[in-house]
C-alpha cells in the first residue's frame, strides 16, 4: 500500500469532471487500498479519487466509530435525494483548516459498484450523506467553498496559497 498526495485549493486540477471506471481490475484494487489508507492516515471520513489527481468516479468513505468500516463507491449515480435540507459543517482534505456551512440533502440514495464490482443500493442519512454528497461533487470537479461566497472564497484561496508559498519555502 502507498500513501497518496492530496491536490491542494485552488489546484485546478480538482476542477476535472471524472470518467467513469471502466473495470474493476487489479489496478482499481490498488488505488482503492492507497485511497483508504491515504484518508485513514489524514484522518479524513472519506477521500475522492479527484482529490488524488485520479480523474476516475471513485470514492473511498469511513464515517464509523472504530474507523473499521470503509464503504467503496465505483460510479455511483445519485438515484434520490430528499426535498428536505440541513446546513451543515463541513471540512475538507483539500482545503485544509477551513470549515464552513453547506446546504445538503438529508436522505439521498445512490446506485455503485462496490469494491468487487457488485451492483449496489446505498440509503444514507447524516454524516454519510454528507459525506456521499461531498464526495461526488469532487468527482464533478467541485469543491465545498464553492457553495460560499465569492469574498469567502477569495479569501481562502489567499490563505492557501500563503499556506503552500510557506510551506515551500
Ligand atoms: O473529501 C474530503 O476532503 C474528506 C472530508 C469529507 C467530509 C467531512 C465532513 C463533511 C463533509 C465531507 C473530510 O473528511 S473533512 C475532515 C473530517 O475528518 C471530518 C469533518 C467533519 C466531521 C467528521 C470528520
Ligand atoms: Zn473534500
Amino acid at each position: 500500500m502507498a500513501l497518496l498526495s492530496i491536490l491542494c485549493f485552488p489546484d485546478p486540477k480538482l476542477h476535472t469532471v471524472a470518467k467513469p471506471v471502466l473495470a474493476v481490475d487489479d489496478r482499481i484494487q490498488t488505488l482503492i487500498a492507497d485511497m483508504l489508507e491515504t484518508m485513514y492516515e489524514a484522518k479524513g471520513v472519506g477521500l475522492a479519487a479527484t482529490q488524488v489527481d485520479v480523474h476516475e468516479r471513485l470514492i473511498v468513505i469511513d464515517v464509523s466509530e472504530g474507523r473499521d468500516t470503509p464503504l467503496v463507491l465505483i460510479n455511483p449515480q445519485l438515484i434520490w435525494a430528499s426535498p428536505e435540507t440541513h446546513l451543515n459543517e463541513e471540512g475538507c482534505l483539500s482545503v485544509p483548516g477551513i470549515y464552513d456551512g453547506v446546504q445538503r440533502h438529508d436522505c439521498v440514495k445512490v446506485e455503485a459498484l462496490d469494491a468487487e464490482g457488485q451492483k449496489r443500493l446505498i440509503e444514507a442519512d447524516g454524516l454519510l450523506a454528507v459525506c456521499i454528497q461531498h464526495e461526488m461533487d469532487h468527482l464533478m470537479g467541485k469543491v465545498f467553498v464553492e457553495y460560499l461566497s465569492p469574498l469567502k472564497r477569495n479569501r481562502i484561496k489567499t490563505k492557501m496559497l500563503k499556506a503552500q508559498r510557506e510551506a515551500r519555502e
